[in-house]
């Protein structure tokens, strides 16, 4: 039975790597860390827990047991998730974010560097690296080639990490490798990110539950791809012979207000009526267009994305359109 091991296995991406992983047939084991950034409680904890995945505590600002866990499990394949990965928090929590990401990662190269040499045994490392570090690149859309400008705390944290994963690559021989994922999402992604703020918002304004919506700036353009195809990727890149940094996108970028007329018109709503700009939500530096180029992993990974951009917001809103009508219903009998 291969042995797998995902740091931030809590997070959306972690939710489902671990289904996909176990769907496989392969032992799964996660960290979580000490405390949980987010209020809300993931609902898919409780069910990856229950389908038999092994939760060890590791946070990664501390990190102090990675090695001590790598020997115990003797992980095949390790993917690296874990981080504060909300770009504006970053901007508020710059040194916590560094910490999580910068020391995280090279805490976790460390411990793969250190548990080879004295086992002999080797593992490969999967690193969630992200479009993030184009920040305001040269050319659209970007493939592996186009250099970096991070424009905030994150992405600059993101920078290190890919290049120490390149760096242990080739000082040390680690079969180590970037994943440059884009913008991807689902009903478990967080609710502080605009795409799940947007249907969450929707489902309940349309509930009764809300009045507005609050945002930021609505016209910067993502290229939104959904999680459960992108995890795919993730583990086709873990059984190449040779690691490589890759791309993953869809090639598609649609604005902020798009997401709203799509996500607002499934539920036959004008978000002009709802929406309210709060300049509170504008980042000291933000990232207007990105658009990623994903022909090199179409070629070495024979993938492409499954799922499209409508099918993405339809399947976000039948989710909190769901949510919606099961907190209205409770409100009107809170005993039922
Ligand atoms: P989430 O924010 O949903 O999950 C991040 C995970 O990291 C959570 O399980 C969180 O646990 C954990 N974590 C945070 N801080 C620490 C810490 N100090 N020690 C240990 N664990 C910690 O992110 P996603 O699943 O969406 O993303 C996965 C990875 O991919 C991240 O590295 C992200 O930066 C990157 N990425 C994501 C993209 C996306 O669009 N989703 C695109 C490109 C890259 P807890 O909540 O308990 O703190
Ligand atoms: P992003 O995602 O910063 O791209 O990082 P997010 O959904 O937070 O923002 C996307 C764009 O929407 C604009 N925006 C708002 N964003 C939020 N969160 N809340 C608002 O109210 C709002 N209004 C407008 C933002 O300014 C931005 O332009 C995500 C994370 O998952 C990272 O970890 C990952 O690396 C990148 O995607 C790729």
């Amino acid at each position: 039975m291969r042995v797998a091991l995902i740091t931030g296995i809590s997070g959306q991406d972690g939710s489902y790597l671990s289904e996909f992983l176990l769907a496989r047939g392969y032992q799964v084991h996660g960290t979580i860390s000490s405390t949980s950034r987010s209020a809300e409680p993931r609902p898919h904890d409780q069910s990856a827990a229950q389908a038999g995945v092994i939760l060890h505590p590791v946070d990664l600002t501390d990190g102090g047991n990675l090695c001590a866990l790598l020997e115990q499990i003797a992980p095949d394949e390790i993917y690296h998730l874990a981080a504060q990965s909300d770009v504006r928090l970053s901007f508020q929590i710059p040194v916590l974010t560094a910490n999580a990401i910068v020391m995280g990662t090279l805490r976790v190269l460390e411990a793969i560097r250190s548990y080879q040499r004295r086992t002999g045994r080797t593992t490969r490392l999967y690193q969630a690296s992200s479009s993030e570090v184009f920040g305001l690149p040269p050319v659209t859309p970007q493939t592996e080639t186009t250099p970096f400008h991070p424009r905030s705390p994150y992405a600059c944290a993101k920078v290190f990490a890919y290049w120490q994963t390149v760096n242990y690559r080739e000082a040390y021989g680690l079969y180590a490798c970037n994943g440059i994922l884009y913008n991807h999402e689902s009903p478990r992604r967080g609710e502080l990110y605009v795409t799940r703020k947007i249907t969450r918002a929707a489902g309940r304004i349309k509930a009764g539950l809300q009045k507005k919506l609050f945002l930021g700036y609505i016209d910067s353009r993502r290229d939104w791809g959904f999680a459960g195809d992108y995890v795919e990727c993730m583990w086709l890149m873990l059984q190449q012979e040779t690691p490589q940094d890759l791309v993953i996108a869809t090639g598609q970028t649609h604005s902020v207000r798009d997401f709203l007329d799509t996500a607002f018109g499934y539920l036959e709503l004008d978000w002009r009526e709802f929406v309210e700009i709060d300049p509170g939500y504008f980042r000291p530096a933000e990232v207007g267009l990105l658009c990623g180029n994903a022909e090199k992993a179409r070629r070495v990974l024979g993938w492409s994305p499954k799922v499209d951009f409508r099918t993405l917001v339809q399947m976000m809103v039948e989710r909190d359109w769901q949510l919606a009508s099961e907190e209205a219903r409770c409100l009107q009998s809170p005993t039922s």
